[in-house]
This record gives C-alpha cells, sequence and structure tokens, in this order.
C-alpha cells in the first residue's frame, strides 16, 4: 500500500493507485450510518496536493463586490455549521452498466462509491455574502489545487453550483469530517460539501472561488459528468450535447450478502442503503426474493438525515434454489427506480440508479 492510501482501513478496497480511487466493503458500508473516515470511499482524478495550512489562501473573485484573500485563520471568523451528509461519485455502480456495453476509460466502480459523514465548516454562503454578490451572477464556480492531467494537459479540477443552491444552508466549505481535521485524501484543509448533488460538484482542496453568468467551464463540468442517451457512444458523441450532472437520482442497494453469495435456505437478513438524492427523502424501501415480480416492506434504521441516505434491513424468506434478489427505494417526491439496467445504460457510465439486484444460491 502506498503511503498515500496509508490513512486508510486494511479492508479498504484500492480500485487505483495512482490516482488513489477507492473505496469500503460493502458490509461495513452499511454497518454504520456514517462511514468512518478510514472506510470513507475516495474519488480523486489526479495528484492529493500537500497544502501547507500556514500559506493557504482562498481567493474569492469574479462578480463580487469585495474580492477576498482569505487565510484559514480568517476563516475561523466566520459563523459555523454542520450537516451530515452523504456524497455519492456519479459513477457509483458503474460494472453493473459496463457489463451490458463497454463504458470505456472509466473506473469499474461497485456499488461502494458513496459514503456518509458529518462534515463542519463555513456555510459558503457566509463568504459570498461577506463579497457581496454581484446582480447578474448565477453560477458559483470553484477551482482546487491538484493536478490532472487528461491527453498531456495538465489542469486543476473544477466545477460549479447554481447560484440558489451555493446559498443554500446545507453547502459547507467543510474543514471537519466527523469531527477530525479534513484527511489529505479528502481535501485538506477546505473542501466544499454541496450535500444532494453529485459528489463531483463538492470540490477538494478548494482554492478559488469565481461569481460567473455561466456553469464552470473545467472539463469535469462542460465535458466529464454528463449524461448521454443509451444511443450515444463514443465514437458517435457530440460533447456540447448531454445533460450537466447536478442533483443526485433515487438509488438503493443490497450491502450484505454480496452477489454470488451461498446461503442456508430460510429466513436472510438483507442489509444496505438508500439515498433519494437533491432535497427530497427516502420514504420507503422493498425488497424482492423472485426478482422483482412480488415486494416486501425493508425496515428503515435510525432515525432520517435530511442530506444522509438511510441504511434499512429486512429479513426474507429464500427456498432452496438459485434466485435473485433485488431492492428498490421511493422517495417523497413518490419515485421510484427503473427496473432495468439497459433503460439507464450510458457511455460514460453515470448515474446508474436501476433496481439493484444480487443472485444468491441457497441450499437446505
Ligand atoms: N479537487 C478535486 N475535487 C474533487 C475530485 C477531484 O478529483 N479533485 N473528485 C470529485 C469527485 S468525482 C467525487 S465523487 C468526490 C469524492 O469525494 P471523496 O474523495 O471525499 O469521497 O470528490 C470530488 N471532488
Ligand atoms: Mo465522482
Amino acid at each position: 500500500m502506498s503511503d498515500q492510501a496509508s490513512s486508510k482501513h486494511a479492508n479498504f478496497i484500492i480500485r487505483s493507485q495512482e490516482p488513489l480511487n477507492g473505496g469500503p466493503p460493502l458490509p461495513a458500508l452499511a454497518a454504520t450510518a456514517m462511514t468512518p473516515n478510514d472506510l470513507f470511499f475516495v474519488r480523486n482524478h489526479g495528484s492529493i496536493p500537500q497544502i501547507d495550512p500556514a500559506v493557504f489562501r482562498l481567493e474569492i473573485g469574479g462578480m463580487v463586490q469585495r474580492p477576498l484573500t482569505l487565510a484559514l485563520a480568517d476563516l475561523r471568523g466566520l459563523p459555523r455549521a454542520s450537516v451530515a451528509a452523504t456524497l455519492q461519485c456519479a459513477g457509483n455502480r458503474r460494472d453493473e452498466l459496463s457489463a451490458v456495453a463497454p463504458t470505456p476509460g472509466e473506473l469499474p466502480w461497485g456499488a461502494e462509491a458513496i459514503s456518509s459523514a458529518v462534515w463542519e465548516g463555513v456555510p459558503l454562503r457566509e463568504i459570498l455574502r461577506a463579497a457581496g454578490i454581484d446582480t447578474g451572477a448565477t453560477h458559483v464556480a470553484f477551482t482546487s489545487s491538484d493536478d490532472v492531467e487528461r491527453s498531456g494537459r495538465h489542469f486543476g479540477f473544477g466545477g460549479s453550483l447554481p447560484l440558489a443552491k451555493a446559498l443554500a444552508p446545507e453547502v459547507l466549505l467543510a474543514d471537519t469530517m466527523n469531527g477530525a481535521p479534513l484527511p489529505a485524501e479528502h481535501g485538506f484543509p477546505l473542501r466544499v460539501v454541496a450535500p444532494g448533488y453529485i459528489g463531483a460538484r463538492s470540490v477538494k482542496w478548494l482554492q478559488t472561488i469565481t461569481l460567473q453568468t455561466e456553469p464552470s467551464d473545467n472539463y469535469f463540468q462542460a465535458h466529464a459528468y454528463k449524461l448521454f442517451p443509451t444511443d450515444i457512444t463514443a465514437q458517435n458523441v457530440d460533447w456540447q450535447g448531454g445533460m450537466m450532472l447536478g442533483e443526485q437520482s433515487l438509488t438503493s442497494v443490497i450491502c450484505d450478502p454480496a452477489t454470488g453469495a451461498k446461503l442456508a435456505a430460510g429466513p436472510v437478513l438483507l442489509r444496505g442503503y438508500a439515498y433519494a438524492g437533491g432535497d427530497r427523502s427516502v420514504e420507503r424501501v422493498e425488497v424482492s426474493a423472485d426478482g422483482g415480480t412480488c415486494w416486501q416492506q425493508a425496515e428503515l434504521l435510525g432515525q432520517p438525515e435530511r442530506w444522509a441516505w438511510r441504511l434499512w434491513q429486512a429479513r426474507i424468506d429464500v427456498p432452496p434454489g438459485r434466485h435473485t434478489l433485488a431492492v428498490r427505494a421511493w422517495d417523497s417526491a413518490a419515485q421510484t427506480q427503473p427496473s432495468e439496467i439497459c433503460q439507464v445504460w450510458n457511455f460514460k457510465g453515470y448515474m446508474n440508479n436501476a433496481w439493484h439486484r444480487i443472485a444468491v444460491e441457497a441450499v437446505e
């Protein structure tokens, strides 16, 4: 294991070393409502910058009345807030999409590119208010100090939020994660946490904030993290098209047992997560022992947290033989998930929220 991953748990599954990408085993994800920092998934497109907190400066500019340069000490003078929030990569569960048709050059995430933490820091809107927002500004763009390489070009990761979201109280510039200083691989000393949005908008190693009239033109907003229709492929894509991703969509996953498990026939305990995205909440989770013909309700665990997933469990009767177990959730907009992978397939492999299915064999 490299130094980069040394703060991670021995059970952390590394999907790529450089850049560092990985996540926890699924049963560990479903074990605690808030994911311990050493198990929290990591999604990096480039380097992990080593930033000296003493020389760190955050720049706020663009369409503002007073451009600001803030040291960490300046941020400590501002009001603070905390939020229990789930982050999920738009590429979570890509492996199921890649099994249908290739998603060229993309990481084959299982269902572990999601985790939850209590984040604390300064609400972004405090800083926007301090700078004074010019009329006409509609987007808040972020850049970071990491080093990403694409086709020989080097640049930092970036992205933006619509101004209305950036002004919402749940959007933080976080400097702590589950009560500890932000770990290096999660954005030390300062990151955006944009609950309800795809993980890519929660920019780590934050360097600049710019108010502007358009979304960020950074590669990871204008090119990657766009959702294309199922008939578009790497061969026929027009990158001007596609939908810029924003809010997360409703999803749910069986974390335990694992697909391929051999079980004793009879009652089986299923455990997993469900996440509604946006500002919606998970209202119901259902499981099926017959691939999705008949459903029964799962038990929602713990208390709902407005910006976090909901863990669930269900006891389901599994007779001897081979079965497909499935899960689906319902949210507060009375929506449920698409049933088939082919309905959501896209060549970049984003936003797979089809029913999660696992194959099990039960023996007497
Ligand atoms: N600077 C920077 N910020 C970033 C990224 C990155 O590569 N560089 N990855 C983004 C993506 S795609 C995701 S899903 C989340 C993951 O956050 P985590 O690594 O803390 O889990 O960080 C986002 N912020
Ligand atoms: Mo992501």
